[in-house]
């Protein structure tokens, strides 16, 4: 199937499944926006503008002001904002795309030069919901803004993803992993945190506000910063680990690798060794029917194990989970789900009605509490840091002695571990979508 194809058949299963929302929350017709610009406090600067989510499930045009009218049994209607403007850049539809957008033919296209004139367009409608961020505009317009019901329905649409969406996801990858090698070869040289960034987004080929987020770029000890933002001048690391992704389509690939440069501690390279196997038997036991909580716990089995073989727990693998002894290594969740937004919606929800199941008490940083399905794609993420934070209580607790106090100072320098890949479920187990265009 081509490209194009492969979009009209998304839009068609977009166009059922809006239906059965709409019917099941009492509904005529759906009314998406694509966001507003948000300007930062007492400043006439404008944020970088990112889509309404529920917008780009549909159409990946992008900027603000546009509507998406969908009403059962007719074609989308696409009201587009195309104002005159001497301040910013503004083109048809064509000059945007350099032709005919692949999506065009799946709507009713029509352009608007102001925002009150993108709202006439809409004309009346019964019954109709809105989801997006201009509130006043729907309210005038006499819609029920952002149903409960109806948005945590298609909340759930978004967690199966499309043929389309899954093609998307692997052009999102395919960029990356470009990033990620351009990374590794300049971390083999020498570069600084900086100059590894620039590696990667050149190579990716964008500027930094069209990555699906913000590089995380650590060398040696920040790498036990989970959301390390710095970008430091420092070079010749030790370990590189580089959480980075990239965006095609509006969807977004998020990608770890850890690195360790030729002197690193052999016992941290050991633990890297052992954290690239266990972090692939991990991804090996995707499938449908899986608890993606019981994946999670045995990343810690695993990971307390790999601690105990290094000899940094003297607790084995059952005792150490037992104690909670690994939970300072690896303090986060094992993975959540992906799409158009990095954390994608619904990973917590149990159903279209929005049942909600909270993460469990004992690993409060899990982001999916869902069984595992065809057409799911998230993250598989295990790691493991010296994080001084959290293990801090542990030299005092009842269990400082089942710890290897040494050999854990002499390896916190070198930061931490992360490993992560982007997969999607199959009916039968999964197809792992980074390793494809990153082996390694
Ligand atoms: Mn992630």
């Amino acid at each position: 199937m081509t490209f194009n194809a492969l979009f009209l058949d998304h839009l068609t299963t977009r166009q059922k499944q809006a239906e059965e929302a709409l019917s099941h929350a009492g509904f005529d017709a759906l009314v998406l926006g694509s966001g507003e610009h948000h300007t930062y406090f007492a400043d006439d600067q404008e944020a970088p503008f990112h889509t309404v989510p529920h917008f780009a499930h549909w159409c990946p045009l992008q900027g603000p002001h546009h509507l998406l009218v969908i009403r059962p049994g007719q074609k989308p209607t696409l009201i587009r904002y195309a104002p005159e403007d001497f301040w910013y850049e503004q083109a048809s539809l064509e000059a945007i795309w350099g032709g005919t957008p692949y999506w065009a033919e799946g709507f009713e296209i029509v352009e608007a030069p102001t925002t009150e004139a993108v709202w006439e367009r809409l004309g009346k409608l019964a019954k109709a919901a809105f989801i997006g961020t201009d509130l006043a505009g729907a309210e005038k317009a006499g819609l029920s803004v952002n149903p409960d019901k109806l948005t945590k329905h298609l909340d759930w649409t978004r967690s199966f993803k499309t043929p389309y969406e899954v093609k998307c996801l692997e052009a999102a990858t395919e960029l990356a992993a470009r990033g990620h090698k351009a990374a590794l070869e300049a971390f083999l040289q020498g570069a600084s945190e900086l100059e590894i960034h620039h590696a990667y987004v050149q190579a990716v080929g964008c500027v930094d506000h069209e990555l699906p987020y913000g590089t995380i770029v650590a060398l040696d000890e920040k790498g036990a910063i989970l959301h390390y933002e710095g970008k430091r001048h420092l070079r010749n690391g030790r370990v590189l680990l580089i959480d980075a992704g990239a965006k095609s389509h509006g969807y977004g690939s998020d990608i770890t690798r850890t690195w360790a440069a030729p002197a690193c501690d052999s016992r941290f390279k050991a633990l890297l060794v052992g954290m690239e196997k266990l972090q692939l038997e991990l991804c090996d036991e995707v499938k449908p029917g899986l608890h993606y909580g019981e994946l999670h716990k045995r990343g810690h089995l695993k990971i307390a194990g790999l601690l105990h073989e290094a000899g940094i727990l003297k607790a084995d693998a059952e005792e150490a989970v037992e104690l909670g002894l690994s939970k300072p290594f690896f303090p986060h969740g094992l993975g959540h789900h992906l799409g158009i937004q990095v954390h994608d919606v619904a990973g917590k929800q149990l159903g279209p009605d929005g049942e909600f199941k909270p993460s469990p008490a004992e690993h409060p940083f899990l982001r999916t509490t869902r069984v595992i399905d065809a057409g799911q794609v998230f993250t598989v993420e295990p790691g493991l840091y010296f994080i001084p934070m959290l293990l801090r209580p542990f030299r005092t607790g009842d269990h400082a002695a089942k710890f290897d106090w040494k050999q854990i100072d002499e390896l916190t320098p070198l930061g931490g571990i992360r490993i992560e890949d982007n997969l999607l479920v199959t009916t039968t187990g999964h197809q792992n979508l980074t390793r494809a265009h990153l082996p390694n």
